[in-house]
């Protein structure tokens, strides 16, 4: 089913949200639950559900895509140099709450590991 998360909605300008950068495949914007000083949820435009869903044959470029606009957007934050976290929560266990595939940028402070 096309359009059944709240990402299709602010893809669509259907809802507001804080958007930090934007691509013809891309989308990134502010978590409105931010754990970080940064947190950033870079998407692609396309519907894809979790990372299960994803092949290199055929994402690979949406990937890159994805990689490349975490490290403009890192260096637009200035949290570029020392550095940051790139999360992909895949579901359940993985703690995956909308199901429309997403990447967090989380950056700003030291980040615990193991994560909880
Ligand atoms: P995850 O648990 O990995 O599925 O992360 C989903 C994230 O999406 C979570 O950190 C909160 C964020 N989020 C949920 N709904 C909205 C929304 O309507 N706007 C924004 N900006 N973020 C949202």
């Amino acid at each position: 089913m096309m359009g059944t998360t709240i990402f299709s909605k602010i893809i669509n300008r259907e809802i507001p949200a804080n958007i930090v950068y934007e691509t013809e495949n891309v989308l990134a914007f502010r978590d409105i639950n931010p754990q970080a000083p940064t947190h950033i949820l870079i998407i692609p435009k396309i519907e894809i559900p979790t990372v299960r869903e994803i092949n290199g044959r055929e994402h690979g470029l949406l990937l890159g895509e994805m990689i490349d606009a975490a490290n403009f957007i890192a260096k637009e934050e200035n949290i570029d140099k020392e550095g940051f976290r790139l999360v992909f929560n895949c579901g359940d266990n993985g703690g995956q709450e909308v199901y429309h595939l997403h990447m967090h940028l989380l950056g700003g402070r030291k980040m615990n590991w193991p994560p909880g």
